[in-house]
């Protein structure tokens, strides 16, 4: 019986062509931004698994906290035989998930969706290794495009979106997505996500610009997977980190600063990007809630938040599908 398989909806060429893309329209904008996806390749994500181990990285404590405390109660809400987790990256949070659902077996199948293959391949068996789950079936994807090619549910499902990735999201990019997911659900199935909640500036701005540098060092990374991709040459060492709250948006914004007047050479894109002294880039957005604005960001996408469990500035939101409005009936 074949326990573990992967679908590919991106492939390197894929990656590269959107990079492309992306870093052509970034970088040629009046205000330069780099899309934060990018941050991601290896050693970035060593960068990022050093960021939730730093003292004033909060958020993942804050979210295995929630996951231990309340992954029974959660996931005796929902009941689910499968579970596909959106940007899966580390197999630490469904870990919880799984644990959590001891006495009832294991987990019919699991759905990781990201676009990083072999990262899913390794969690992937290394899940099944350790008996919690039937089968793996793993969807190479990115979870803004591709969502529409999760397979039909398994069982009832519950989608799990963790780590405040969305925060990551525009308000736009937001609504896009939880419309995407409200389409995966059907009735009886729920929605888990993990947000990070609107607090003291200092708290957030600690969180993004940490006293070890490693957080400077994860957003200069960016500029070595542009290097790598398209033929660059970013000296990263050129660029200071810089962390900012901005409270009206309720999003922590992330910039490169250069340091210096000079001139970038991208060979792949035949392009030359002319940087000013203190000029920069907007690597990332992180953007905070409130439970009232969860509630709201559901509503707009179809769904009904039904628990919410907070604690060490984190949330995790349950949701269900909202029952379907009905038609407005013609006027007479
Ligand atoms: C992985 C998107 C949740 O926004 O806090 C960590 C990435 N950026 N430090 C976040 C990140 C800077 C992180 N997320």
């Amino acid at each position: 019986m074949i326990r573990y398989r992967a679908d590919v909806h991106v492939d390197d060429g894929a990656l590269k062509s959107a990079l492309a893309e992306d870093v052509r329209r970034g970088l040629g904008a009046r205000e330069k931004w780099l899309p934060p996806k990018y941050f991601y390749d290896a050693a970035g994500s060593a960068l990022f698994e050093r960021i939730t181990e730093l003292p004033e990285y909060y958020l993942t404590r804050a979210e295995q906290a929630l996951l231990d405390a309340h992954a029974t109660a959660i996931l005796g809400e929902a009941r689910p035989a499968e579970i596909v987790e959106l940007g899966a990256g580390s197999p630490a949070k469904v870990r919880r998930l799984l644990a959590a659902l001891n006495g009832t077996g294991p987990l019919a199948r699991y759905v990781p969706v990201d676009v990083d293959a072999s990262m899913l391949g390794r969690a992937g068996r290394a899940l099944l290794g350790e008996g919690g789950v039937d089968e793996v079936h793993a969807v190479v994807a990115d979870f803004e495009r591709h969502l529409g090619r999760v397979p039909p549910a398994a069982g009832r499902r519950l989608v799990a979106f963790l780590g405040s990735t969305l925060g990551n999201l525009d308000a736009t990019a937001r609504h896009a997505l939880l419309r995407d997911v409200r389409s995966l659900l059907g009735p009886g199935d729920h929605f888990l996500l993990g947000v990070d909640l609107v607090k003291s500036p200092c708290m957030l701005h600690a969180a993004y610009d940490d006293a070890a540098g490693v957080t400077a060092a994860f957003n200069r990374n960016i500029l070595h997977v542009i290097n790598r991709g398209l033929g660059g040459d970013f000296d990263a060492e050129a660029f200071g980190h810089y962390a900012r709250w901005n409270a009206e948006e309720a999003r922590v914004e992330m910039h490169l600063v250069a340091a210096a007047d000079h001139t970038v050479c991208l060979r792949a894109l035949d392009m030359a990007v002319a940087f000013e002294t203190g000029e920069t880039i907007w690597t990332e957005s992180a953007y905070k809630f409130t439970r009232a604005s969860v509630e709201a960001m559901l509503d707009t996408a179809g769904l009904r938040l039904v628990r919410w469990d907070s604690g060490g500035g984190f949330a995790l939101a349950l949701a269900v599908p909202a029952r379907a409005t009905a038609a407005v009936p013609h006027a007479a």
